[in-house]
């Protein structure tokens, strides 16, 4: 029911910004799923959506929204997406869905990013979550003593795969207490792909569904 009103809600921030040949941005989730299904009962209002994810693609695809290749639609106006923990700052961290690489990558293709999330997600402090890092699956092990001489204690997500071919780490007891930093000497340990720390680009809108309504948070 919170996950359904912030959807609901992204539709209304998203709307004014839709013409009709208007490409948008979308993440990966349970939460970015409802947005999805929101959003189809306006698909005449904007011409389609680059996904983060082939989940994604596939539930566009099944309301009948265009997907396109990030490649062929330049910068986009708005990616929606949720997140799996967020602070005051919007910084977030991301990748429960393993599908950070490419939820970054669109993000950061789009000027605007609305961050939508029910309010188990809001912390003071990021780490709670154990930390998604994506790693080249023949650096599993080096990139792993990386991370414990960072302070983490990387357990390797079995049995996954990522849309790139990649693995997952999640890094455990590890709190965030300078995400950017952090965000930056992760992205230095030769072999990661990309790490769920959202720092450096934060959130510029965060719909944050409560028992008492729906809020839009800024920075
Ligand atoms: O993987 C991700 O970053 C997703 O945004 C995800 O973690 C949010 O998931 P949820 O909307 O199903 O809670």
């Amino acid at each position: 029911a919170l996950k359904q009103a912030v959807a609901e809600a992204a539709v209304r921030e998203v709307q004014p910004l839709l013409e009709g040949d208007t490409i948008i941005g979308i993440g990966t989730g349970s939460t970015a799923n409802l947005f999805i299904d929101a959003l189809a009962q306006y698909k005449q209002d904007f011409d389609g959506a680059v996904a983060s994810s082939e989940a994604s693609a596939e539930r566009l695809k099944a309301h009948g929204i265009p997907v396109y290749d990030l490649n062929g639609a330049g910068t986009l106006p708005v990616y929606i997406d949720g997140a799996d923990e967020v602070n005051a700052h919007l910084q977030m961290i991301k990748g429960g869905g393993a599908a950070l690489t490419r939820e970054k990558i669109v993000a950061a293709s789009s000027r605007k990013f609305i961050c939508i999330a029910d309010q188990s997600k809001w912390v003071n402090l990021l780490g709670e979550f154990p930390l998604p890092v994506e790693v080249i699956p023949m650096a599993r092990s080096y990139v792993a003593r990386e991370l414990v001489k960072l302070g983490a204690d990387p357990m390797y997500r079995e049995g996954v795969t990522t849309d790139n071919g990649n693995i997952i780490l999640d890094c455990y007891n590890f709190m965030l207490d300078d995400p950017l930093t952090l965000e930056q000497r992760i992205n230095d340990i030769t072999g990661v792909v990309t790490n769920g720390i959202f720092a450096r680009r934060p959130a510029d809108v965060l719909l944050l569904g409560s028992e008492s309504g729906v809020q839009r948070l800024t920075p």
